[in-house]
């Protein structure tokens, strides 16, 4: 028993590797950043059968990515900054509409960056949260918040209807697995800053390449 609980997976491990994407000089560093990703997907799994179609899109993503890692031009995707550079300086990317690269590293990370400023607004309503507070209802004003703007309707339903089936706070603070609620609180509290910094630089790097909006 005691083997099992050590080996159960938590939370507190995703935020950890998060921490280790961000390098020295401010770069964000592909594989941590995917390996946080993996936990991540690993943790809506255990939410229900109802976040499948979300798990898998986001494990597409993954994939996607860690391809070009292990590609023959796998050491431009290091960081997120020199995969930028990469594939802008080669044209490997369908910036206004949908073309030859349905796939490029920076378009499929956009995604990925998106939703992680969804994690990031659930996290802090999370940790915000009193008792009775609802985690569907903190769920989707999150969503709404972020990544909707990016979603048609019938995935906006879906979603939707998926949110409706987390468990109650209680419960899923159970599932994180880190403590006590208020273990859970002081652990968002401690990962915030570091799921906010990895945003922030990512954010800043393709605002600054205009490349907020590929399709
Ligand atoms: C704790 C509850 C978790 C709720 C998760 C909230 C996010 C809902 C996202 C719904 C995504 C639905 C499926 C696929 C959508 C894709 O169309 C889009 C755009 O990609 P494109 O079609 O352009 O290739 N995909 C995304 O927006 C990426 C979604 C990743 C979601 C990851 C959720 C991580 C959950 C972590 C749990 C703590």
């Amino acid at each position: 028993a005691v083997v099992s609980e050590n080996q159960k997976f938590s939370i507190k491990e995703v935020f950890d590797t998060f921490q280790l994407c961000v390098t020295e000089n401010k770069e964000v560093k592909i594989d941590q950043y995917v390996a946080g990703w993996r936990g991540l997907v690993r943790f809506l799994n255990s939410l229900g059968t109802v976040f499948y179609f979300i798990a898998k899109d986001a494990a597409s993503k993954i994939q996607i990515m860690v391809n070009y890692r292990n590609g023959e031009n796998g050491a431009q995707y290091a960081t997120i900054q020199s995969m930028v550079k990469y594939e802008l300086e080669n044209d490997l990317v369908d910036l206004t509409e949908k073309a030859s690269f349905p796939e490029s590293g920076c378009r499929t990370l956009l995604r990925l960056h998106r939703a992680l400023h969804w994690l990031e607004l659930f996290l802090e309503r999370l940790r915000t949260s009193t008792e009775d507070d609802k985690t569907s209802v903190m769920c989707s004003e999150s969503y709404n918040e972020s990544l909707a703007l990016f979603h048609p309707y019938m995935i906006r339903k879906a979603s939707g209807l998926a949110f409706c089936t987390l468990p109650r706070r209680y419960t899923f603070f159970e599932v994180m697995n880190v403590g006590t609620p208020d273990q859970v609180v002081a652990m968002l509290g401690e990962a915030l800053p570091l799921v906010s910094e990895v945003y922030q630089l990512t954010q800043d790097l393709y605002s600054k390449h205009n490349i907020l909006d590929i399709p």
